[in-house]
């Protein structure tokens, strides 16, 4: 497959109007027959029609109602004479929704018909101009056999519906708005929906629906209300309303995400969907209040404005994560718990995101080209694509950043438009801002892959009360990009005595302080502030908040570090401040390979926070957890994947013998009684009891006292929610006790028929800690069991990912086993999914930095997957890149 440039684009030469589908659906094969009125783009060249089609059967093409002259160009169709004037054309084809395993195009799952187009697969059901900045507005009559299928759902009002002969049925459907044919969906089965109406704010009333299996009904409530509260920010937030009647949302097992924004239908992974609290976990409630947030956004930030071309994603992805992000902070309402979210998202970032960008994938947020589009629906696209936008909100304020947004939909309502044009809006309905100066700069997050590296000194005058703060940057080598320009990062900050107090802010030259907190903007190399009236040195507290998703180096001491942990009026450098002692203490035995000893200042410092009575305990928790292995394999040049394991494997093990009794007292403190609710402070102290029993769990076994493992199990046994069930097992599990296979078992058991929770089951089981290769043997075992199997993603995910992504020490290991069963998976799932496939890939991406013997064999087996000759182009690409 040709690598696409960025810069190659060309508006189409034809567009496509209107289209009338039908189909008529049987799972061998389906019928499909398109009626598409066209019009040459008189702004363009002549040249022929080249329609898209992959796998597809054609049988007949006609212009105008006559057969006409056409050929096959590999995937594309080809008509060199087509009208000059606006014409029909008409195009029969069938296509083979059962033996589609890629889950892209039309395809089956569980008995029904369900089709996932984003990003190239309506290619897959027809022959189209399958690209975003072709928008047209589509009727769909959709046939099928009434007892199998009795649901029939596209996109938009359904207009018509009734019988037909031989126990068939129909239904018509028309969607009001034009879209581009990524955003095309059908789903015909025999589904159950949870309904509701509502009114909202503008007085108009609509309908909506989520649609399931029958008996996974009762875990649609949190969706639908988390479709209503979605609804209702939207409104409040950006003035944005539900512009359809009807909006659908439809839960499929078989999907190759999370979820899917297709017009007024759109379509879930059951795991992104159904909760309950038996089955799913606080975690769950609000990954799945999120998504259900984010498909919502996108019928703005993606449906009614799009992308111009797939080289724009993030215009939409990167939107709407920041715009689910906001929601959810929202949601979570207090300080605290907004605090606890960003900590998450950030986490996640550099976890997910900054790996990236250091590794071979590494790309710019708008990439400037690609082989598989499907391999860029990354973190960087996404997760950096939201910091993006963070940074607009955060140089010209809340109320500009919704002007801005304000400007871009009165601008750009109805078109397919380019990151370029976001920031233009923004930056033009905030004449005069921060942003205004340095909008060419600032459009380098688009264009520079990497993180920068900021680098922060403090330089204090006694004799002229000054404290000088020196800043610097650089942005590390990617891919392709050598050299890199100077980036504008907003420097959210504040200044501390060593007591604590928060002083004011005076930059020389200001007259008076300007509060106790400010965003310093850096858009030079290098750039001084220079602070008046200061007393003493001060703690520094830099990027506050996350102000930009960057690697600060801010030479602060650990006296320092614990000032900040202690006073920090910004709660996201209080949690950081943990994060980077422990870091402290992780990395220098992790180079040397020398045992680790945890020092009182440490101890101390995170018995203060365990303790602490202003403190909440989702806080608490997320402090009291260790960096992850992922993380510490990221502040190191060589990675050695079993020397981190048995540096954190130590610290966890220290830190639960010397905080004992205070981890008994805060499990003991945390307990929640009463109905089960997933809200903030309910789910906090959830978290911390889980951890606080984790780590009693921890110390027992190895102490060989079994009074914590058997309160464990009893937990696990009595639990009235998923999240203390899962809590209780992952402690067993974790800490290798006894009780851990027996409880297992009873999980199974317990949970033989609910696949999602099945899928954590094996999860749990792929990222167990590794010892003496007990956990690598066992998933290999698992691989055997008759639950398993590679054919859907969430089980192949739940099982083999959780080993080659999120279980370093078990799948790096010195006799090359892990890499060997990585390249067979990746094998194996390309001739199944292409998409999951890539995506396994992926793992590979930071081989280069590996230590030895694991760089070697790392390469041995990517250069056995390389060898292959028809790797599909999502593996292919992935391969080639890390080989390079
Ligand atoms: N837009 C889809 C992702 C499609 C992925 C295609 N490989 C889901 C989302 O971001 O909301
Ligand atoms: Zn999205």
């Amino acid at each position: 497959a040709p690598l696409i440039h960025r810069e190659d684009y060309c508006a189409p030469v034809y567009w496509i109007r209107t289209v009338d589908l039908c189909f008529d659906l049987e799972p061998a094969k389906t019928l499909v027959t398109s009626k598409m009125q066209i019009e040459r783009n008189s702004a363009v060249a002549h040249g022929p029609l080249r329609l898209h089609g992959e796998e597809l059967t054609l049988l007949r093409v006609l212009i105008n109602g006559e057969s006409v002259s056409f050929r096959q160009e590999g995937d594309e169709l080809v008509i060199d004479n087509a009208p000059d004037a606006d014409f029909a054309l008409e195009i029969r084809n069938t296509c083979a929704p059962e033996k589609n395993t890629a889950l892209s195009g039309l395809y089956t799952s569980g008995g029904g018909f369900f089709t996932q187009c984003e990003a190239e697969g309506f290619r897959r059901i027809t022959y189209f101009l399958d690209r975003p900045d072709v928008m047209a507005v589509y009727s769909v009559l959709l046939r099928a056999d009434k007892a199998r299928y009795p649901v029939l759902l596209s996109n938009g009002n359904l207009l018509e519906q009734g019988a037909l002969d031989n126990g068939r049925h129909f239904a018509k459907w028309h969607d009001p708005f034009p879209k581009p044919s990524y955003l095309f969906a059908l789903v015909a089965g025999d589904l159950v929906a949870r309904e509701q109406r509502i009114t909202t704010r503008s007085g108009k009333d609509h309908l909506l629906q989520v649609y399931v299996r029958r008996g996974d009904l009762e875990k649609t409530e949190h969706a639908m209300n988390s479709l209503i509260a979605s609804i209702a920010w939207d409104e409040a937030r950006f003035k944005l309303p539900l512009d359809l009647e009807r909006f659908m949302i439809v839960g499929v097992s078989d999907f190759n995400m999370g979820a899917m924004e297709n017009k007024g239908l759109n379509i879930f992974n059951t795991s992104a969907l159904l909760v309950s609290p038996a089955t799913a976990t606080d975690a769950d409630f609000n990954r799945i209040e999120a998504i259900v947030a984010h498909e919502y956004f996108h019928n703005w930030t993606g449906n009614r404005v799009t992308c111009r071309d797939w080289f724009q994603l993030s215009l939409k992805e990167g939107l709407t994560v920041f715009r689910d992000q906001e929601f959810s902070m929202d949601m979570a309402a207090a300080p605290s718990a907004r605090a606890v979210k960003r900590i998450e998202d950030v986490r996640n970032l550099r976890a997910m995101q900054f790996p990236e960008d250091s590794g071979a994938m590494a790309h710019a947020v708008r990439p400037d080209s690609y082989v598989e589009i499907n391999n860029f629906y990354t973190p960087t696209i996404y997760e950096k694509g939201a910091e993006v936008v963070r940074m607009y909100q955060t140089l010209v304020g809340r109320e500009g950043f919704e002007k801005g947004m304000t400007l871009y939909f009165e601008r750009h309502d109805g078109q397919a438009v380019t990151c370029d044009d976001f920031a233009a809006a923004i930056n033009d309905a905030n004449p005069g801002s921060e942003l205004s100066t340095r909008l060419d700069a600032f459009k380098r997050w688009y264009s520079q892959a990497g993180t920068p590296r900021v680098q922060a000194r403090g330089r204090f005058d006694a004799s002229a009360r000054t404290w000088t703060l020196d800043l610097a940057q650089a942005n590390p080598p990617t891919p392709g990009q050598d050299d890199k320009l100077s980036q504008v990062i907003p420097v959210r900050m504040g200044l501390l005595s060593h007591a604590g107090a928060a002083l004011p802010l005076q930059l020389q030259g200001e007259d008076a302080a300007a509060g106790t907190e400010r965003v310093l903007v850096l858009d030079k190399a290098e750039q001084s502030f220079t602070f008046v009236g200061l007393d003493e040195a001060p703690v520094a507290s830099l990027l506050r908040q996350f102000s930009a998703p960057v690697v600060l180096d801010d030479g602060l001491t650990d006296a320092e570090l614990l000032v900040l942990l202690k006073f920090d009026t910004d709660a996201f450098n209080r949690w950081e401040a943990s994060q980077r002692l422990a870091l402290n203490r992780l990395l220098p035995v992790v180079r040397s390979g020398e045992e680790l000893t945890l020092d009182t200042a440490y101890i101390d410092g995170m018995r203060a926070v365990l303790r602490s009575d202003q403190l909440d305990s989702a806080f608490k928790a997320l402090a009291l957890t260790l960096p992850s292995e992922g993380y510490i394999a990221e502040q190191l040049d060589v990675i050695d994947p079993q020397r981190i394991h048995a540096a954190v494997g130590t610290m966890q093990l220290q830190l639960a013998r010397a905080l004992r009794d205070d981890w008994q007292a805060a499990f003991e403190a945390n307990q929640v009684a009463g109905g089960y609710s997933a809200d903030p402070v309910s789910s906090g102290k959830r978290a911390l009891a889980n951890l606080a029993l984790q780590m009693l769990v921890l110390d027992a076994v190895q102490t060989g006292n079994d009074i914590w493992p058997g309160r464990a199990y009893q937990r696990f046994k009595d639990a009235g929610n998923m999240t203390e069930r899962m809590g209780a097992l992952t402690a067993l599990v974790f800490a290798r006790a006894g009780l851990a296979q027996p409880a297992l078992e009873r999980f199974h058991a317990l949970f033989k028929h609910e696949p999602l929770v099945i899928d954590k089951w094996f999860a749990l089981q792929g990222r167990a800690p590794e010892l003496d290769g007990q956990v690598f043997a066992r998933v290999k075992q698992l691989m055997q069991h008759p639950d398993f199997s590679l054919k859907n993603p969430n089980r192949a995910r739940s099982l083999i990912f959780s080993l080659c992504l999120f279980n370093p020490a078990a799948f790096h290991r010195t006799d090359a086993a892990g890499y060997v069963f990585w390249a067979d998976r990746v094998l194996e799932l390309d001739a199944i999914n292409p998409q999951v496939a890539g995506r396994l890939a992926r793992v590979m991406d930071r081989w280069t930095k590996l230590a030895e013997p694991y760089r070697s064999a790392a390469h041995e087996a990517l250069a056995r997957v390389a060898a292959k000759p028809d790797l599909s182009s999502d593996v292919r690409e992935v391969i080639d890149r890390a080989l390079n």
